[in-house]
């Protein structure tokens, strides 16, 4: 066989439509549907995210593979599929073989960013980025989101990264990546469930405006590389830090011997069980922020071009 095969990739009318004509539109993922949040508030959050987007004016494009095709947005009948069946977790490197035998998968923020710079969608919003595992020195756990922002033209909304994560480690290695982060109104990294995580960043933007503006220079610098931008909950709406270190220390206790892509979804999922659901109240508020800051963004920079 010779040649390369064509790109399988689908952009839905509204997308296709939304970037043709200059208009924001914003990328979701579908980890956070298929393995970051329980059924049934999976498919009521993978809708409200949608719509808080169209509230605003933004053209939502949720990305995941269906049937060997990459998708970038979602009929609501394929955010069923990816809500209510039992479908793989993706990263970038598993999507090779899932194109080749026509599978489906959800698409973590490696994948997603991967699959939006090839659409051509520039701002995506998630709730927590992966990053490195504690222990990594020995496991070399580390996502593989880290390394593909550093490769793609994405802007990432993230509230940091989650405290089941090295923090510091993360950002030294964001910083070795050459990932430009700063601060949606804040200094302070934070760490997901909690406003803040200790770590100070060098750079706090005030809005969307100032955002697109960094995403313009960057490319005018000829990097093809993503931004992180860390939007941490108020105070007022962040997990109770005593609830947070309980849950947190008896999970990760309880995640030894996991290896692979099972341990980040394990532990996600027994903090929600140990917390007795409150976490995944803030988690749902959290990817919620999260939107609407991207929303600002991507409407800032349609307006930019
Ligand atoms: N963090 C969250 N919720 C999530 C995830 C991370 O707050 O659902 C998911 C995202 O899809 C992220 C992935 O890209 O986990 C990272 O997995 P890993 O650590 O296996 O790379
Ligand atoms: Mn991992």
């Amino acid at each position: 066989m010779t040649g390369a095969s064509a790109l399988p990739l689908s952009l839905s009318p509204d997308v296709t439509e939304a970037l043709d004509a200059g208009r924001p539109v914003v990328a979701l993922e579908s980890t956070i549907i298929s393995h970051g949040l329980p059924r049934p508030r999976n498919l009521e959050a993978a809708r409200d995210f949608e719509a808080i987007l169209r509230d605003r004016g933004v053209t939502p494009a949720t990305i995941a593979v269906l049937d060997g095709v990459l998708k970038v947005g979602l009929t609501d009948a394929e955010l069923v599929r990816i809500a209510e069946e039992d479908i793989v977790k993706l990263s970038v490197r598993d999507l090779p073989v899932v194109v080749a035998r026509g599978g489906s998968g959800a698409t973590t923020v490696a994948a997603t960013s991967f699959i939006a710079a090839l659409g051509g969608v520039r701002v995506f919003a998630t709730g927590g980025l992966g990053g490195v595992h504690r222990g990594a020195n020995e496991s070399f756990d580390e996502s593989a989101d880290l390394t593909v922002l550093a490769d793609v033209p994405v802007t990432v909304v993230s509230a940091g990264v989650k405290s089941i994560l090295d923090i510091p480690a993360t950002l030294e290695r964001l910083e070795t990546l050459s990932v430009t982060v700063v601060g949606w109104g804040t200094e302070e990294f934070p760490s997901f469930w909690l406003t803040s995580s200790g770590e100070r960043l060098d750079w706090s933007v005030p809005d969307g405006a100032a955002v697109a503006a960094v995403m313009a220079a960057n490319d005018a610098l000829g990097r093809r590389t993503g931004i992180l931008v860390a939007n941490p909950l108020p105070r007022e709406d962040q997990l109770d830090p005593a609830v947070h270190d309980a849950a947190l220390a008896q999970a990760l206790a309880e995640s030894e011997g996991l290896s692979g892509k099972e341990v980040t979804p394990f532990l996600l999922q027994r903090i929600v069980e140990i917390t007795g659901g409150t976490s995944l109240e803030v988690n749902l508020e959290i990817a919620a922020n999260n939107i609407r800051v991207a929303a600002e963004i991507a409407t800032a920079w349609a307006a930019h071009r």
